[in-house]
């Protein structure tokens, strides 16, 4: 084969989606006229109707961003005491408990979909659990048939941390419907995007009044401060730069799509490199993230040895989610954290990595990545 030369420019391991800047500066000319910044403007308004047509929900409330907005959703739902989640996750997971002095329990993950394992959490819950916060990592939706089986048997709130799973389906309904609450981040990082904000998405007319005040201060009117709460609230710029990157979801998911495939193809039959889980025929993935797992004993060199060898490519991929959070200094004195209460999470935290995804990489930049992995010296 011949010699693999470095990639001129850096690849990430993803790039904002970005609209015509046209686009935005028409739309800066309409709020520049209007002298309306923030505070429930017209945009906000437009994007709240426009998402939960798109999200297929009854209610959506936008936030300047997604941790706020779990932030606010525990808030809004009472949680208290000890809530029961996923170490694998990003950092903002656990942290949005703590900012609310609830007690984070860890629960190892599912060795397949790397989400909570549904079947490990009943023999988790004691009298201080309050409810059971799930993330659909890397857009791979959770077990919510049991989750909810089990919250209701206990009488658990269930919360999603949907950040990664914008557009996601599950029999052609939006992930949004699932479970309390869910949150969408809506990051510069992610597939879809308002540069930074968020959303929470629930089923309940009365919810979305007490998470409209919990994000506003707490302001009912010009008399009236009814609760503590906090400034979640997204600004008129950002709705408009949301409005208008939703008509490019669609082309940027299909790009992503095709490259996962090129992915699959090119790494499906290497030994010891683990793919991404297949969702089934009933799910609408929305192949935000590709992420592969590298076994040592398998597959020769460790995941540091292939980050590392496609550093040297100027390929900059990322170890989502290592470490775990639950060897965060904040959280590993906690008896969940135990390594042998989370076998098979801290068995993924070592192996995974978050390789390059996003509509402007070429099927050829795929290749070139995927022949790096494999070239990696064993
Ligand atoms: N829950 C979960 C499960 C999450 O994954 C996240 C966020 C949250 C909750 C919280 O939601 P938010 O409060 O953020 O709405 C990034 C994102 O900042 C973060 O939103 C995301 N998860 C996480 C998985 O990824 P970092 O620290 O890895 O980002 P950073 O700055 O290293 O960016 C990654 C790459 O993206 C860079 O190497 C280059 C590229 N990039 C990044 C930015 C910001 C660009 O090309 N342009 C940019 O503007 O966290």
């Amino acid at each position: 084969m011949s010699k693999i030369e470095p990639f001129e420019q850096n690849i990430y391991v993803t790039r904002p989606v970005l609209p015509k800047l046209e686009e935005v500066t028409d739309k800066l000319q309409d709020i520049w006229m209007s002298k309306w910044l923030t505070n429930n403007g017209p945009q906000h308004l437009m994007l709240e109707e426009d998402l939960t047509e798109f999200l297929k929900v009854p209610y959506v409330s936008l936030f300047n961003n997604g941790t706020i907005a779990l932030i606010v959703a525990c808030q809004s739902l009472r949680l208290q005491g000890d809530v029961i989640t996923t170490p694998f996750t990003f950092a903002a997971t656990p942290h949005v408990l703590s900012w609310n002095n609830i007690n984070p329990i860890f629960c190892d993950v599912d060795e397949e979909t790397m989400n909570i394992d549904a079947d490990k959490i009943e023999s988790m819950i004691t009298p201080h659990t309050s409810a059971i916060l799930a993330v659909h990592v890397f857009g791979t939706p959770c077990n919510v048939e049991k989750i909810q089986e089990v919250a209701d048997r206990y009488g658990l709130r269930v919360v999603y941390d949907a950040a990664h799973a914008f557009g996601v389906e599950i029999d052609g309904k939006g992930i949004g419907n699932f479970g309390d609450i869910s949150m969408f981040s809506f990051h510069a990082t992610k597939l879809y995007h308002t540069v930074e904000g968020g959303a929470l998405v629930h089923g309940n007319k009365d919810l979305k009044q007490r998470i409209d005040l919990l994000k506003n201060f707490g302001i009912k009117n010009e008399d009236e401060v009814v609760m503590p709460g906090i400034n979640g609230k997204l600004d008129e710029i950002r709705a408009a730069i949301g409005r208008i990157m939703l008509k490019y979801v669609d082309a940027e998911q299909e790009k992503r799509r095709k490259l996962h495939a090129v992915y699959n193809e090119e790494l499906g039959d290497v030994a010891g490199i683990k793919l991404m889980p297949n969702c089934g025929e009933n799910v609408k993935r929305n192949y935000q993230y590709y992420v592969i797992r590298i076994d040592e004993k398998v597959f020769g060199k460790s995941r540091d040895d292939v980050y590392d060898e496609l550093k040297k490519y100027n390929v900059y991929a990322r170890k989502y989610f290592h470490p775990l959070c639950s060897e965060f200094t904040c959280y590993r004195q906690l008896n969940s954290s135990r390594v042998e209460n989370l076998p098979v999470a801290n068995v993924i935290g070592k192996q995974v990595l978050s390789l390059p995804m996003y509509g402007d990489l070429t099927a050829d930049d795929v290749k070139k990545i995927c022949a790096i992995i494999k070239s990696t010296d064993r």
